[in-house]
């Protein structure tokens, strides 16, 4: 048996759950506590297959649309935030319902209203069909906000009351991608009013920021997250250019395509806003199978934000 090949495993640090996924999946589990299973919850809680199928196998059901929600069982809404007609919806119905709605995607509505408030229409930075942005678009009335989603459509955009305008934006994007489009609107649009606080938010601005100080000194880089998972999907980009070009994201261990790391000697390893520790170590132990491994972490920041779980949960 040939000796393994020596492998430098660096960590990135943040990485995975952000206080918005930590709250939405407690919400999730101490409601069927509270209510029994089964607790019903419109669209994946978040986007993690793990996350949703651990949750499925203490009582959850995971539907689209609140109308597979049958009458008199509780409905809990996900991390990525709801039009306002969904509330409506399940009020009319009277049913039950907890919103795990992250605060910080909570606070991009808020933003928006008073936009609207304020008689300007609005810009939302984002991507097109992402539940976030169907939520975000949905605070208000239909005609009130116009998705941009690149630099060409922030070049193209044609107003007639440019002074009327005001942008806000998706939580979970690039931070640079995101610089270069407010900069076009800026220069085009000088007096667009702008969201008081940066929208994206720190978990996914931490995120982005560790994985770059890791791929500087990386062959390549694993990256846990789902495949409809944005946040996740931004840290490949972020760190392939940073010039990590092996940069991959993988769900799980089993998903990794060995032969391309053919020759690494240090892998980077970070994990999406969704995606569970537990994860990161599985991807660790198959690398130990292979590599005589050390890890270290390399530490952008430490996070201690928390949120307080909506009332009718909190003890
Ligand atoms: O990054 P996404 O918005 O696609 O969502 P998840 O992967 O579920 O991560 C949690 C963030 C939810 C809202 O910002
Ligand atoms: Fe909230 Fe940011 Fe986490 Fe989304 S990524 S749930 S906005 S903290």
């Amino acid at each position: 048996m040939p000796d393994k090949a020596e492998l430098r495993i660096v960590l990135a640090n943040p990485r995975g759950f952000c206080a918005g996924v930590d709250r939405a999946i407690e919400i999730v589990e101490k409601a069927l506590e509270k209510y029994g299973a089964p607790v019903y919850v419109r669209h994946e809680i978040v986007h993690n297959k793990f996350v949703v199928d651990r949750l499925r196998d203490m009582g959850a059901v995971f539907v689209d649309e609140l109308d597979a929600v049958p009458d008199g069982v509780p409905v809990i809404f996900s991390a990525h935030g709801v039009p306002k007609s969904v509330p409506e919806a399940a009020e009319s119905r009277n049913l039950q319902y907890l919103d795990a709605t992250c605060p910080l995607v909570s606070k991009v509505h808020r933003g928006a209203e008073r936009h609207h408030a304020d008689g300007k229409h609005i810009l939302l930075i984002g991507h097109a069909g992402h539940p976030e942005v169907i939520g975000t678009m949905g605070q208000l009335p239909p005609g009130s906000m116009t998705l941009i989603e690149t630099e060409e459509d922030a070049e193209k955009l044609e107003y007639d009351h440019p002074e009327n305008l005001a942008f806000v934006t998706q939580t979970t994007l690039s931070l640079d991608d995101t610089a270069k489009i407010i900069e076009i609107l800026q220069r085009r649009f000088p007096s667009i009013s702008v969201p008081k606080k940066e929208d994206i938010c720190y978990a996914t601005t931490n995120r982005q920021h560790a994985v770059k100080l890791i791929a500087e000194q990386t062959d390549a880089i694993l990256v846990l997250g789902a495949p409809n998972s944005s946040n996740s999907n931004r840290l490949v980009e972020v760190a392939k250019r940073e010039g990590c070009l092996k940069s991959v994201l993988v769900e799980r261990a089993k998903d990794i395509d060995w032969s391309t790391l053919e020759g690494i000697k240090s892998l980077g390893i970070t994990a999406g806003a969704s995606a569970p520790e537990v994860l990161v170590e599985e991807v660790i132990d198959a690398c130990r199978e292979r590599y005589n491994v050390t890890v270290e972490t390399i530490t952008l920041t430490d996070e201690n934000v928390t949120f307080k779980l909506p009332r009718q949960l909190a003890s």
